[in-house]
């Protein structure tokens, strides 16, 4: 079978098991705490996630590398859009959605005391501290809010597009992490799209701290 090492809160990673999950692939789930440095680094030589080791005991840790592996009957097909236009969109909310949802990622369930610690940390270095970004919300906020203005103009009802595509896939992964933040609420549009998607991957964002 199929492992899987991400991390919850990592876009990224949520790639992977969107992917996994809408190609209806069984794999094992492996969250590694954040401090764990060890682990992906025996894997890989670094400590970047998430990282896949396939049945023949291939490693990658290129989500989109993975994906298009994975998917043998090209299922996910990549057309429409250039990419450019989705990666200016990727970037756009990335930059809101990490400034907002690091600080409260770090309270849900994937962390303990010694990987919130470790992830504050790493992360206050280039962002700053994180009681700033909170104070500065409503600047992130508003920035974001027009991004899902754009986001909205797309969705046909997938990104431009009658089909759920490898795209869909990158935009509701970045999407994703802002159903941690407080106060917060998509769009009935983008809500819908979101579950949708849910639905069609079988994704359920903490299912692996359900038991
Ligand atoms: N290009 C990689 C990027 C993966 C990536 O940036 N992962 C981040 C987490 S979101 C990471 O592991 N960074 C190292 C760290 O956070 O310690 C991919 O698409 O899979």
């Amino acid at each position: 079978m199929i492992k899987l090492y991400h991390y919850v809160h990592c876009p990224f990673c949520v790639r992977v098991r969107l992917g996994l999950g809408f190609l209806g692939l069984k794999f094992e789930s492996i969250v590694l705490p954040y401090d764990d440095e060890e682990t992906p680094i025996k894997l890989m030589n670094k400590k970047m996630l998430p990282i896949v080791e396939f049945e023949n005991g291939d490693l990658s840790n290129e989500s989109l590398d993975i994906i298009k592996r994975i998917d043998k009957e090209n299922l996910l097909s990549n057309e429409g859009s250039s990419d450019q236009e989705l990666e200016e969109l990727l970037s756009r909310i990335g930059s809101d959605v990490h400034s907002l949802c690091m600080p409260y990622w770090m309270w849900t369930p994937e962390f303990n005391k010694e990987s919130r610690d470790y992830f504050q940390k790493k992360k206050e270095i280039k962002r700053g501290p994180f009681n700033k970004l909170i104070q500065d919300k409503e600047k992130y906020l508003s920035s974001f809010n027009e991004t899902t203005k754009i986001i909205e103009t797309k969705l046909t009802p997938y990104y431009q597009s009658e089909s759920f595509t490898i795209k869909d896939i990158m935009l509701a992964s970045h999407l994703w992490g802002m159903y941690i933040f407080p106060e917060f609420q998509f769009s009935k549009k983008i809500h819908s799209y979101l579950q949708e998607i849910k639905k069609i991957t079988n994704f359920e964002y903490h299912e692996d701290f359900w038991n």
